[in-house]
């Protein structure tokens, strides 16, 4: 008997602005995406003041898939893929986000999607927020930062859930909603919330009202889906990055518990529906005043999450600084160190197998939840010798990751739902905008500078991948 469940979904994972493409059709709007330049490894992506002539934005044609999906469906299928996890472009549905009435193509697009996808018995498991926001949000409103934003998600929710609520059961609110809890950079800020840091602003007051207002509006989306249809499985999604303390060195476990903490209370609002102690204290410290209503506090407690979606690529140490005070926003950059005990990928994450185990264990033990890895995998450069892509370095990351999420199914009673690698397909990356930064069991034939055929080639890891899904994770 195999270690998965009979129903395990595995699958592969995007987000529909790192690979449709297609910016300008079928009436879609300018997306936060849309704004935000190719970088690399050493040069950050700019966001730019809506759209340069001249500029090398990647996300417009990305992989083309808005007139490949057939095509890519079709590859999906023969990997044997149970699942399909990408997100519904917010901007193909309101361009704007604050119009009154969907768009009727946009709309069009993904009831062509999801049948595609059905007619192969490949489930879609959807996020509605992925990083891609209305632009015109962010220009007229100033982003999460306005409690408006609750009403438009709202609105773009309902629709979708209605028009939907046959073909879809699987989804998920926003994307990693907690990057920004460390606002390591601009990027994330971004991304996440639609925020680009003003003169004279306190940031971290921005970040938590705007998280605030988006965890009201993930809890009311799940109260109105379940009313829609009451099979729906709503999940929140995490950026899971376990932090290790660097040392054993109680000021070092405690830094690490702390990194925790301010990483992770997005959870604790998400599935147990209210904010936790040191938080409100940290608020009150601040003398920040958020604008949290008890009518906010009633919503939170209705609507929690049915399972926790999450990525998973690395793990962090962290290491207390001399002087350590009792702030609990412990995530600045400088506190993370390399862990000389582990690799890294060329982009310089930590490769920590034994870390996923880690953390469904710990999500476990805190939530009690079934959990779905919704995202995994090896960022990577790739080279096509005689029109073959050998990637064993991405076999064997895979490989090394599912043998500890067995481990966790079989040995310490993780509730596992499925996991969906991401980039099952090459796709743009959303860190650094580069396509060479490559993550899919597929090829698809473009680089950085954009250019290329957009043929798509099947990697090894792709035959692989195969079979572990035939053997239901028994042939690794
Ligand atoms: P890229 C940082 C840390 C953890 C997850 O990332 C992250 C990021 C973003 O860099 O994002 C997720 O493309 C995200 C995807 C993203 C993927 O990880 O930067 O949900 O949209 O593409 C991989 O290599």
């Amino acid at each position: 008997m195999s270690t998965f469940p009979k129903g395990f979904l595995w699958g592969g994972a995007v987000a529909a602005h790192q690979f449709e493409g297609g910016w300008q059709d079928g009436g879609k709007g300018i997306s936060i995406a849309d704004v935000m330049t190719a970088g690399d490894n050493n040069k950050p992506r700019q966001i730019t003041n809506g759209i340069k002539a001249g500029e090398n934005y990647p996300n417009h044609e990305a992989i083309d898939f808005y007139h490949h999906y057939k095509e890519d469906v079709k590859l999906f299928a023969e990997m044997g893929l149970k699942c399909f996890r990408t997100s519904i472009a917010w901007t193909r549905i309101f361009p704007n986000g604050d119009e009154d009435q969907p768009n009727e193509m946009g709309l069009q697009f993904y009831d062509n999607l999801f049948d595609e996808l059905l007619k192969y018995g490949i489930e879609p498991v959807i996020t509605l927020s992925h990083f891609e926001m209305p632009y015109h949000l962010v220009t007229e409103y100033g982003g999460w930062r306005n409690r408006k934003l609750i009403d438009f998600f709202v609105k773009f929710a309902t629709v979708v859930f209605k028009r939907y609520r046959n073909k879809v059961k699987y989804w998920m609110t926003f994307n990693e909603i907690n990057n920004q809890s460390g606002m390591m950079n601009d990027w994330s800020l971004f991304t996440n919330s639609g925020i680009l840091k003003q003169s004279g602003e306190d940031i971290r007051r921005s970040m938590y009202q705007a998280s605030h207002y988006e965890m009201v509006a993930s809890a009311l989306v799940v109260q109105i889906g379940h009313k829609i249809n009451p099979d729906f499985q709503i999940g929140a999604m995490l950026a899971m990055g376990p932090a290790y303390p660097a040392s054993p060195d109680p000021h070092d476990m405690m830094k690490s518990e702390r990194a925790m903490q301010a990483n992770y209370w997005y959870a604790d609002v998400q599935c147990k529906g209210k904010y936790p102690a040191w938080l409100l204290k940290y608020f009150e410290r601040q003398q920040y005043n958020l604008d949290i209503t008890l009518a906010d506090q009633d919503i939170l407690r209705a609507g929690t999450v049915d399972y926790i979606g999450f990525s998973y690529y690395a793990s962090h140490v962290v290491q207390a600084s001399k002087n350590e005070t009792v702030d609990f926003m412990a995530q600045d950059a400088d506190t993370s160190i390399p862990n000389p005990t582990l690799p890294t990928s060329d982009w310089g994450w930590i490769i920590d197998p034994i870390g996923l185990r880690y953390a469904l264990n710990w999500l476990t033990d805190r939530y009690d939840l079934p959990l779905f890895i919704v995202e995994n995998g090896l960022g990577a450069f790739d080279t096509v010798e005689a029109g073959q892509i050998h990637d064993p370095y991405r076999i064997t990351y895979l490989r090394d990751h599912i043998k500890q999420m067995a481990l966790a199914v079989k040995i310490d009673g993780v509730r596992l739902m499925g996991y969906t690698p991401w980039g099952i397909i090459d796709l743009v990356s959303a860190g650094t905008g580069q396509m060479d930064k490559r993550y899919g069991l597929i090829y698809v034939d473009k680089n950085d500078a954009g250019e290329g055929s957009l043929h798509r080639m099947k990697k090894d890891s792709f035959k692989w991948f195969q079979q572990v899904i035939a053997s239901n994770g028994d042939n690794l």
